[in-house]
């Protein structure tokens, strides 16, 4: 199966200038299924967890200064290759080293204010969305246009 789930947040700068829905709309448009969506305050305890492969890293403390200050958007998006296709639509980490048509490359300029994170495996999208939604925030449910956007063939 090749119908992935995939942690997606809307950082506390894209909530902050009022683009998350358009942030949103980049990965609804596509035909991808968002299972899971919330408002809420990262706590420096999620920080710790949700980057702890970049503790030590210069950019650290102010990565969990920036990611606690002010809320974000969390959400479970599901689809095919959710987890590659969710971090193409994003693009390159630096924004300005982003292509025009990404999330990063339309709506920023900073290297750390860059709007989104999105789980870069399937063994980190596992974790990640263990860290942000429990089982039973992440909702099964079909849609009607679900014939018209993924077919057998897509689901490997
Ligand atoms: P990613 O978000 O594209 O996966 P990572 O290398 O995992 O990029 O870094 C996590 C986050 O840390 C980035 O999204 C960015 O917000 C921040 N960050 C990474 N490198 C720097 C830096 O050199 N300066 C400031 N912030 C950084
Ligand atoms: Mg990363």
């Amino acid at each position: 199966m090749s119908i992935e789930r995939t942690l997606i947040l809307i950082k506390p700068d894209g909530v902050q200038r009022g683009i998350a829905g358009e942030i949103i709309s980049r990965f609804e448009r596509t035909g991808m299924k968002i299972v899971g969506m919330k408002l809420m305050t990262m706590s420096p305890e999620l920080a710790a967890k949700h980057y702890e492969a970049h503790v030590g890293k210069g950019f650290y403390q102010g990565l969990v200064k920036f990611m606690t200050s002010s809320p974000l958007v969390a959400l479970a998006i599901e689809g095919p290759k959710a987890v590659d296709n969710c971090r193409k639509l994003m693009g390159k980490t630096f924004c300005t080293d982003a292509q025009g048509g990404t999330i990063r490359g339309d709506f920023g300029v900073s290297r750390g204010l860059n709007l989104v994170h999105g789980s870069d495996s399937a063994e980190s999208a596992k974790r990640e969305l263990g860290l942000f939604f429990k089982p039973e925030e992440m909702l099964e449910y079909s849609r009607a246009v679900d014939a018209w956007t993924w077919n057998d063939e897509d689901k490997g």
